[in-house]
């Protein structure tokens, strides 16, 4: 099902034409309007009129979180604050915030794209959709909210956390769809067991699941253990919450919603352009928002696109789901570890949890990864000498697949927090100058 035909099954050549006009006003907009980017473009020497072909692009300059954080709170806005109608904001792990103010057009746009993510995940206005995305500053919560609305869905703004009173409610109310964090999806089915509520036999049908990596596998535990559908969202706070990107029923890849976000691929290393289908870092260029455009915006998310026909008919190019962010991409014995790798092979053993946290220290020169998983209840109340041969059986399959050593700890079930959000992943215990 599409929402918007006309936009998402558009001819490349069409859009093309489009992101290049919304290209060309965008740069001619924050030249004038953001003395940020006025002083970028000059250092790079460029003007708005250089932008004459899409591939221009390349010869603007990066904006990266620092710059959001330098310009906090409204330095890069682009309206006089009077036009600005909400402001969200996300904390990060360190330092200030930073922020995300949205027009009242701005705020239209949003609806729209989070409408084409609902329609393409099979939601309807018949569905009662629980948003146990947090409501706040986070965009998740509202950016749901938004295109549920517009779909004209019973929407239950449950918000995160609370997880007995999200199944309660979710049996009570009989929602059909469930919007969270995939490790929240996670929590919810492992609760509702532990309440003896089997989710299977509730009307839910589809989740609507992003905002940290989560990997094929897990995709597919969740669905086993809730008997859903799980599709997905991606996006972020400086490009405006969820809404940048959805997959469509042949799950495979996310939808860019191109006509609003202009995605790159480049080298992270480099930064230069990557021959198309090669993975690296995920760059967008806004399009048509207004209270604060971005230009070049460097995600650090690692993936690829794929410009191809996908069966469900659009025509929006596919990023692969994120395979990682450079900042999580770890170096173990030589080699470049990113944690969904490990999350994969961990989903493979039968005896654990799909519950694990990875902890890196420095052991000499070298860094050394400790990955702690929780064994099923049976498998870790069997003893110690159980414990050790999965232990040594998970390294054994780690080093088999990735060439890595690892020390693995196979903890007691419930050892590791449950997330209500993004879950914590990796525990950097290395000193902060060895990092
Ligand atoms: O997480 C926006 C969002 C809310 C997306 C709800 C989807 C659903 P931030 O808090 O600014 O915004 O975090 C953005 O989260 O750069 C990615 O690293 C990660 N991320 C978001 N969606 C996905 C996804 C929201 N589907 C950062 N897969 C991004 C992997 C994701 N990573």
């Amino acid at each position: 099902m599409l929402w918007n035909k006309k936009a998402e099954t558009m001819t490349v050549e069409a859009l093309q034409k489009l992101q290049l006009e919304k290209l060309r006003e965008t740069v001619a907009r924050v030249q004038k309007k953001v003395p940020f980017y006025r002083r970028k473009f000059k250092e790079a020497g460029i003007k708005p009129d250089d932008i004459q072909r899409l591939e221009d692009v390349a010869k603007l300059p990066f904006t990266v979180k620092t710059d959001l954080r330098d310009e906090y709170p409204f330095g890069l806005c682009a309206v006089p604050f009077k036009d600005v109608v909400r402001v969200h904001a996300s904390s990060g792990t360190t330092g200030k915030p930073i922020t995300g103010p949205y027009t009242a057009d701005d705020l239209g746009f949003w609806a729209e794209c989070m409408a084409r993510n609902f329609t393409a995940a099979g939601v309807t206005g018949e569905d009662i959709v629980q948003n146990a995305y947090g409501y706040g500053l986070f965009t998740g919560g509202l950016g749901f909210h938004l295109g549920a609305s517009l779909v004209k869905c019973a929407v239950v703004p449950t918000s995160s956390g609370l997880t007995e009173r999200q199944i309660t409610i979710m049996k009570d109310f009989g929602s059909t769809v469930l919007c969270c964090t995939p490790s929240y999806a996670l929590t919810i089915a492992e609760r509702a067991e532990e309440m003896k509520i089997n989710v299977r036999d509730l009307p839910l049908r589809v989740g609507i699941f992003g905002a940290e990596p989560w990997t094929t596998p897990m995709r597919q535990e969740i669905e086993a253990r809730l008997g859903i559908k799980a599709m997905e969202a991606y996006g972020l706070t400086e490009l405006g919450g969820p809404g940048v990107a959805f997959d469509c029923e042949a799950q495979d890849g996310l939808h860019i919603n191109e006509d609003h976000y202009l995605a790159e691929i480049v080298d992270p290393v480099t930064f230069e352009p990557v021959p198309e289908g090669e993975k690296g870092e995920l760059i967008f260029t806004s399009l048509q928002r207004q209270a604060m455009p971005m230009i070049r915006y460097r995600t650090k998310d690692i993936t690829r696109l794929r410009r191809e026909k996908c069966a469900c008919g659009r025509t929006l190019v596919k990023m692969d789901k994120v395979f990682g962010r450079t900042d999580d991409m770890l170096i173990i014995s030589g080699v470049n570890v990113f944690p969904s790798q490990i999350e994969a092979l961990l989903l493979e053993i039968e005896e654990v949890e799909p519950q694990y946290r990875l902890v890196v220290r420095k052991k000499g020169y070298l860094d050394q990864l400790i990955v702690q998983v929780e064994g099923r209840k049976e498998v870790y109340e069997a003893g110690a000498e159980k414990r050790f041969e999965i232990e040594a059986k998970i390294a054994g399959h780690i080093k088999g697949m990735m060439g890595i050593s690892v020390e693995v700890n196979l903890v007691e079930p419930k050892f590791i927090a449950r997330s209500e959000g993004k879950a914590l992943r990796v525990v950097d215990e290395r000193p902060k100058q060895l990092r």
